[in-house]
């Protein structure tokens, strides 16, 4: 029967599927509690958060995207310090006790890889083809990275805090160390946490101290911390130059850019996406909730707009309550169809500031900060 033998295709196909996908994360991630994630490279890990692990407001640790460019390291608790030098007036090195000892703060706020969703870039450039996963949300608690410089008496008239992790080079891949400007090291929100969502932050994340930039793009926070450095100048090693930097002009596609119209990353764009239904899926002619996050940065969310025609016609989404700095808010649209046939699903977020997100995203040589309005297609079915 033609019937039976299409169910048993199809069982099998989708167990063949299961196995495989199956065997490929039991052969590559052996985190535990990572196994639903994509795997884009598996030594360093670089794992994407699936969609279907973007509908809450806080991500949990376990669908928490990873990106690492050298081997993770492990870092004993009780050997742990953290040096202070520099442009300091008591050179320290602190233990863990000592930095649990110090007020305790907590604050929710996204983390965005600064390359994700460059895979949607054209032309093409290279590096990790990041869908719209490397980014998550997070309640960090630890003490303010201020308090921590003044107990070591920094100049803060210094221009940079210098930061470096456990984690060495290799090979071709230098040491990853960044600068952060004082003037963000000593804001009240920019903390050494040493929790992530109420537990101690997983080895993978940065065990035990990590830093937290609120409202700039992930490069900044620095995992594994081991060492600050107050000086006036930024590091300049590669992960500050050339590295992470994007053009003070926008360059035509395609075109390389001087190093020289290059700058560092600060802050992050305004941005939303739709992380449910998924591109290409079929939904039913009943009706369907749009559903999605969007953020900007050290600003707040202030509207999500939505299309179900290509971008003729936008209406307004309904938004979580968390308007805040540094955190995404969630956003629905229910939506009932007109009729049944293939419709374009786009978002379009606005910020506190008056930023609206673009149609097009501003290409780069090395892919960051894609912001552009996303667009997804869907399938209308009328007995789905
Ligand atoms: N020590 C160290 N910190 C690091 C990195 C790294 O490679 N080494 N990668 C950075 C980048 S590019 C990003 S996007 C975030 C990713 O953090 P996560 O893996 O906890 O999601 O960590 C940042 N901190
Ligand atoms: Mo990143």
């Amino acid at each position: 029967m033609p019937e039976t033998l299409s169910a048993t295709r199809r069982q099998l196909l989708t167990g063949l599927v299961a196995t495989a996908a199956f065997a490929q994360t039991q052969e590559t991630i052996s985190i535990p509690g990572k196994q639903s994630m994509l795997v884009h490279n598996d030594r360093p890990e670089d794992l994407e958060t699936p969609l279907s692990g973007l509908n809450t407001w806080i991500t949990p640790n376990d669908l928490f995207f990873v990106r690492q460019h050298l081997p993770r390291p492990r870092v004993n608790e009780g050997q742990y310090r953290l040096t202070l030098d520099g442009k300091v007036n008591r050179p320290l090195q602190l233990t863990l006790a000592d930095l649990r000892k110090l007020p305790q703060y907590t604050l929710a706020a996204t983390l965005e890889c600064t390359g994700n969703a460059r895979g949607f870039f054209r032309p093409r450039v290279p590096g990790i083809q990041w869908g719209r996963g490397a980014i998550g949300n997070a309640e960090w608690s630890g003490p303010r990275l201020s308090d921590v410089l003044k107990m070591a008496g920094a100049n803060l008239d210094s221009t940079y805090a210098t930061f470096n992790g456990a984690d060495v080079g290799v090979a071709k891949t230098p040491d990853f160390i960044r600068s952060l400007p004082m003037k963000k090291s000593l804001h009240p929100a920019t903390l050494l946490a040493l929790k992530m969502n109420g537990e101690a932050i997983p080895d993978i994340h940065g065990f035990p101290v990590r830093l937290i930039v609120p409202g700039w793009d992930g490069t900044s926070w620095v995992k594994w911390v081991t060492s600050i450095t107050v000086a006036d100048e930024p590091n300049t090693g590669f992960f500050m130059d050339p590295a992470y930097r994007f053009p003070k002009h926008p360059g035509a596609p395609g075109v390389a850019i001087d190093p020289s119209d290059l700058e560092v990353i600060e802050g992050m764009p305004v941005k939303s996406f739709i992380t449910s239904p998924t591109d290409q899926e079929s939904v039913p002619l009943s009706k369907t909730t749009i559903r999605g996050v969007a953020w900007a940065g050290e600003e707040k969310i202030e509207a999500v707009h939505i299309s179900t025609d290509g971008g003729s016609r936008w209406e307004e989404a309904q938004l979580s309550p968390q308007k805040l700095a540094f955190a995404w808010r969630l956003w629905s649209y229910e939506w009932q169809p007109p009729k049944q046939g293939y419709y374009n699903l786009l978002s379009r977020s606005t910020d506190s500031a008056g930023r609206v997100q673009p149609v097009v995203a501003a290409w780069n040589p090395s892919g960051y900060l894609y912001s552009a309005i996303d667009k997804i297609g869907v399938v209308v079915e009328k007995g789905a």
